[in-house]
């Protein structure tokens, strides 16, 4: 099924206060701003009707919408993000999308999962357990698309600390192809799906997103871009540098539905 909308929100002027584990140089705000703004153009350009949520300065992570829902087919589960500092930005993502997304599941205490530890392949949904989204979360998401009908595996990826979420690493094309980072190209769970695979130097490139048979994809990484020219993907590339110093990528900055 094409993507119809996304929901999105700018950066607020206090971004650089959010979480980071790279040593990067802090993101300058203007520039952040505005490759934000050509994000959400492009995603325009792949057919897709924005929702903008208002600015959150109580959140500086908060631009990071991806985290705090899973959207399904058959409707919206709300996260509880592992980072304590982040929890409070459900509610208002869960009030915008009241009138676009039935409500079919939560993730309570003590269980966390951040939603950029959930990759839909389409067939199934694969989540990660990570320093964000704990064992319990896992279960209670497992629960919750089971419920609905939906098939999810979990991969544990405790020991790869360079992934801070499993799409951070792993991302599902419009046709069921999947991108991965070389660390997790072999993994088991990934067995009978078709990978390009990426190379360790690249791995930031992973977190790109499949959209209406565009392939948007990180600007600067051009192994990944030529292999999926190669494949005949129609690729865009965004430059994302003043997100990737705050630990983000493309499909954090958006909920699609
Ligand atoms: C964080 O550490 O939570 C944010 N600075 C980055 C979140 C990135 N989100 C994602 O990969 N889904």
């Amino acid at each position: 099924m094409p993507f119809t909308r996304a929901v999105v929100r700018r950066p607020s002027p206090n971004f650089a206060d959010g979480l980071t584990r790279s040593e990067l140089p802090p993101p300058a705000f203007a520039l952040a701003k505005a490759q934000h703004d050509r994000y959400c153009e492009t995603l325009e350009r792949c057919g897709l009707k924005l929702l903008h949520l208002p600015i959150d300065p109580r959140h500086p992570d908060a631009t990071f919408v991806e985290d705090t829902a899973i959207l399904t087919d058959r409707g919206a589960i709300w996260t509880r993000p592992g980072a304590e500092s982040r929890r409070g930005e459900v509610a208002s993502v869960k009030e915008a999308l009241l009138d676009l997304a039935p409500a079919v599941g939560e993730i309570d205490a003590p269980g966390t999962v951040d939603g950029g530890d959930v990759c839909d392949t389409g067939e199934r949904f694969l989540i990660g357990i990570s320093e964000r989204t704990n064992e319990e979360g896992a279960r209670q998401l497992g629960v919750i698309l089971e419920r609905l009908g939906y098939h999810s595996v979990t991969l544990d990826l405790r020991g790869l600390p360079e992934l801070l979420h499993l799409k951070s690493g792993l991302a599902a094309l419009d046709d069921g192809r999947l991108v991965a980072a070389d660390a997790l190209a072999d993994r088991p769970e990934l067995r009978g799906f078709e990978v390009v695979r990426i190379e360790a130097a690249e791995t930031y490139a992973a977190n790109c997103l499949g959209i209406n048979g565009r392939v948007l994809i990180a600007r600067g990484f051009p192994v990944l871009e030529a292999a999926l020219t190669r494949l005949r993907y129609d690729v865009v590339t965004l430059e994302m540098s003043e997100f990737r110093k705050m630990d983000g990528g493309l499909s954090c900055l958006s909920l699609r539905l």
